[in-house]
């Protein structure tokens, strides 16, 4: 049989690594006949709750789980692995400031990506997570020489999936009638939905929808905000479809993207659609299965090009703040 596809998962014990493993270790991630190994990551203390996780990992007896390692130890944690998706990150508390939080987990992707760079298989690629997702990916990059920058990644994708079903419930059509989301930009609320590009049924989103008050005040924000409406209702961050959009990302990165079709991811920029170049931002990108490229071509109008470029200028600020907290 073939040989198991090594994933690191940081923050193993936590919400979203509880969603995300099973669906791993099920074949969701990597196809129903690929045998899959998982290197679970925590700090000291999540070692016991990670025991019971791995306890129930044995009770579900996957026929495509070959082994599980729990390790606080980065080094045998990253070792030989293909996929390393870095959930684990230090939540803002109470009185944190952002540079604080920005500093603290900094010093986080500083030794992951070192770590990943001296142990991980020479095909790896690397998810980020962990927030704040951007500018914690570009930080792990940059302390990870060996590793060619196209295999480096952030996830905008629950975003997009939120953004998708938002327009698919305003038009009355299923889910998968919605195609060609693009989010610009950083994993915040600053993100950018694009609307103008979206299409539903193949045609434009903005046109079906034909209502752009709707689309500027109340769906933008809608999405914006989904994270805080779901602590607010479920009195926890989202995990379950954070873990969904984990999956989804990996499977849009390892399976051919649908002709004329595309996804979103943030990647390292290279100045497309006039982004500044050297931060991590999501870009519209298509894929062969293996190397993926930034689609070409898009108009933006006026309306989108101030969003992404109000994202992009605080994503460039946060890579400023973090980077002098690190030396600091
Ligand atoms: P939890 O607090 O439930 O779990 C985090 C786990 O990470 C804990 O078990 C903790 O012990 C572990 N951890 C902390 N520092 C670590 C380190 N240095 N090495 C290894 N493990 C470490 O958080 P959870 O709800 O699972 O969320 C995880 C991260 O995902 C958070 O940073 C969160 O903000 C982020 N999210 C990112 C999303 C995205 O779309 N990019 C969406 C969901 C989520 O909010």
């Amino acid at each position: 049989s073939k040989p198991p596809i090594r994933v690191a998962v940081t923050g193993a014990a936590g919400q979203i690594g509880y969603a995300l493993l099973f669906r791993i270790a099920s074949g969701q991630m990597f196809g129903p006949d690929q045998p899959v190994a998982l290197n679970l990551i925590e700090i000291e203390p999540g070692l016991k709750p990670l025991q019971g996780v791995v306890m129930e990992l044995d009770d579900c007896a996957f026929p495509l789980l070959t082994e599980v390692v729990q390790t606080s130890d980065l080094a045998e944690g990253f070792k030989g692995v293909n996929w390393a998706l870095l959930v684990g990150s230090v939540p803002r508390k109470a009185g944190m400031e952002r540079a604080d939080l920005l500093g603290i987990n900094g010093k986080i992707f500083v030794g992951q990506g070192k770590a990943i760079n001296d142990n991980a298989a020479k095909d790896v690629r690397i998810l980020v997570v962990g927030n704040p997702c951007n500018t914690n990916c570009l930080i792990a990059k940059e302390h990870a020489p060996d590793i060619p920058a196209d295999r480096w990644f952030a996830m905008t994708r629950l975003d997009e999936n939120r953004a998708k079903t938002q327009l698919a419930q305003k038009a009355g059509v299923p889910v998968s009638e919605v195609t060609n989301l693009c989010v610009w930009g950083n994993h915040s609320p600053s993100m950018y939905p694009d609307f103008y590009t979206a299409k539903i049924g193949g045609k434009s989103a903005a046109e079906v929808i034909g209502d752009e008050a709707w689309l500027k005040e109340t769906f933008l924000p809608k999405v914006g905000k989904r994270g805080a409406e779901i602590i607010g209702a479920r009195g926890a961050s989202s995990a379950a479809s954070a873990a969904n959009a984990v999956v989804d990302t990996v499977v849009a990165l390892t399976t051919p993207t649908a002709p004329g079709s595309f996804t979103s991811v943030c990647v390292l920029s290279n100045g497309e659609y006039g982004v500044p170049e050297g931060i991590i931002t999501s870009l519209p990108i298509r894929t062969d299965g293996n190397k993926w490229e930034v689609v070409k071509g898009i108009q933006l109008n006026e309306f989108s090009k101030e969003k992404i470029a109000a994202s992009n200028a605080e994503l460039t600020e946060e890579k400023k703040v973090a980077f002098e907290a690190l030396q600091g």
